[in-house]
Parts: structure tokens; C-alpha cells; sequence
């Protein structure tokens, strides 16, 4: 526990610092998740530490598209599971997507760490640890997922994602979710739905637009999907980022 006076002009930054801090303590987060968030801050101050209006729009068409989906998969990494390990499970349960534990940086203790860890955060099936199939392209470590999870996953939300994973599950053929601050990143340039904002807004954002979206017709949300444009959010980010008044 620590106390982070709640007016302070960053209270809920140094809140998420710290649960990457705890993250790493408990064997959740790799140290280089340490420099991952980093780079987050940096992006996210320069946004204003707000979901843009074009990131808003982004959470709604991943919600359509996870709710669209024959079989979604929610990617979690270290990072992910120390930030929004609840607001995962409930944007699962929101959509009736799967969770796979899928790492950068694998190791088996980690990965078993991260599967218990979402169970406490009340996820009935985690999926990762059976790593009985293969992403194409990438070394052995790096490529492990499960046969009935991503690699059978026609959509798939991968927030953090390092830039060589992303191309990999894109070139799969699948649709790409890709949660990333940096717009510049090449995760993000490669997703079929960039969304510039902090994981820790994102989630919850889009279980509100799914609950939203979950009784509305077949044909409307393909058409809310159709009429996304990925290049167009990834120019506005970069505007806010160009115009950002910053305190
Ligand atoms: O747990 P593992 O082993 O799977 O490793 C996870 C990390 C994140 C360490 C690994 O995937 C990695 O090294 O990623 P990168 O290449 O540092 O990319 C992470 C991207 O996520 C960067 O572009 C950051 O700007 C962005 N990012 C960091 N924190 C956040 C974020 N985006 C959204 N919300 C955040 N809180």
C-alpha cells in the first residue's frame, strides 16, 4: 500500500507506477516492463493523461469487432496483468472473449504467476499455458501460444505489444486490437484498430461501449467496423500530441 495524496496533479499516474512497481515485486511484470510504462508516461503526458475523442471512437469499434468476433482473444502480458487485471476479466466477460497469458519475455513462472493472479481477479478459464501451437516468423520462446486460443483467434486485442509480435498475428491474417500510447509504435501502425490511449482507460472504456453495442443488429455494427479508419486515428493522435497544452 502506498499514499498518494489524492490531489495531487498526478494522482493517478503515480497510482499505475505503482502497480507496475508491485507487479515486478510479485513476479508479474518483467523489469523491462519497468521501461515499457516509461515510455508509456512520456506518450500519455503528451496526450493530456485523457481518452481522446478519436481514442473513444477507436474503444468502440474493438468493442464491435471483439462482440463480432467467432472467437475473440484478450492477450495479457505483465504489464497488462499488474495495470487492469479486473477491468480484463470484465471486458471478457462483456464480449465473450477468451484470456490468454502471452509474454515477451517468457518464463514459467511468470506465466503461472500472471494465470493465478487473474483467477484473483475472478477470470474462470485462463489460456496460455497449454503453448501447444506456433505464430509463424517468430523464435520459439516468442511464438508460443495456444492451439484453441490466439492461434485459433480470428480477433485478437494486444495491448503493449512488442512491434515484431504484432506484424507476426498480423500477418496471420488476423484482426488486430492493438492498445499502445505511442502512435508512432509499429504495433500500433500495423493494427486493424490502433487505440492511443492508457490500457488502464482503454479496458474499461470499451466493456461500457460493448455493453452498449451488445443488443444492437448484426448489420450495424458491421457498418459502426466498416467505417473505421485506422490512419485517420493515428494522424489525430499525433495532432493531440502537436497541440497538447501541457501542465
Ligand atoms: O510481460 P512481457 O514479457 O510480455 O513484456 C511486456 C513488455 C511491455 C515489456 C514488452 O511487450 C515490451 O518490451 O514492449 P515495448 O516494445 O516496450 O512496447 C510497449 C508499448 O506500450 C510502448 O509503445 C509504450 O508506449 C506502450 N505503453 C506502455 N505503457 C502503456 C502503453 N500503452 C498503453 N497503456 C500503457 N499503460
Amino acid at each position: 500500500h502506498v499514499d498518494v495524496p489524492e490531489d495531487h496533479p498526478r494522482y493517478e499516474s503515480l497510482l499505475t507506477r505503482h502497480r507496475i512497481e508491485a507487479g515486478v515485486d510479485r513476479g508479474i511484470t518483467s523489469r523491462q516492463g519497468l521501461i515499457a510504462q516509461g515510455r508509456g508516461e512520456a506518450f500519455d503526458y503528451l496526450l493530456g493523461e485523457r481518452t481522446t475523442e478519436s481514442a473513444d471512437e477507436a474503444e468502440r469499434v474493438a468493442a464491435a469487432h471483439l462482440l463480432l468476433a467467432d472467437h475473440a482473444v484478450l492477450s495479457v502480458n505483465g504489464n497488462v496483468a499488474a495495470l487492469a487485471p479486473e477491468e480484463t476479466v470484465t471486458l471478457a466477460e462483456a464480449t465473450g472473449a477468451d484470456i490468454e497469458v502471452n509474454l515477451f519475455n517468457r518464463t514459467a513462472e511468470r506465466m503461472q504467476a500472471i494465470v493465478d493472479h487473474l483467477r484473483e481477479h475472478g477470470a474462470t478459464e485462463v489460456k496460455g499455458l497449454a503453448a501447444d501451437a506456433r505464430i509463424p516468423g517468430l523464435s520459439h520462446e516468442r511464438g508460443k501460444v495456444d492451439a484453441d486460443g490466439i492461434h485459433d483467434a480470428d480477433v485478437v486485442l494486444v495491448p503493449l505489444e512488442d512491434g515484431d509480435r504484432a506484424e507476426a498475428l498480423a500477418a496471420m491474417g488476423k484482426t488486430e486490437l492493438v492498445v499502445d500510447l505511442n502512435p508512432g509504435s509499429r504495433s500500433a501502425r500495423t493494427a486493424t484498430v490502433p487505440i492511443v490511449d492508457n490500457i488502464v482507460r482503454a479496458l474499461p472504456n470499451m466493456t461500457a461501449h460493448a455493453r452498449e453495442l451488445a443488443d444492437i443488429d448484426e448489420a450495424t455494427l458491421r457498418e459502426v467496423v466498416e467505417d473505421f479508419d485506422a490512419e485517420r486515428a493515428l494522424d489525430d493522435a499525433e495532432r493531440e500530441i502537436r497541440s497538447g497544452s501541457f501542465e
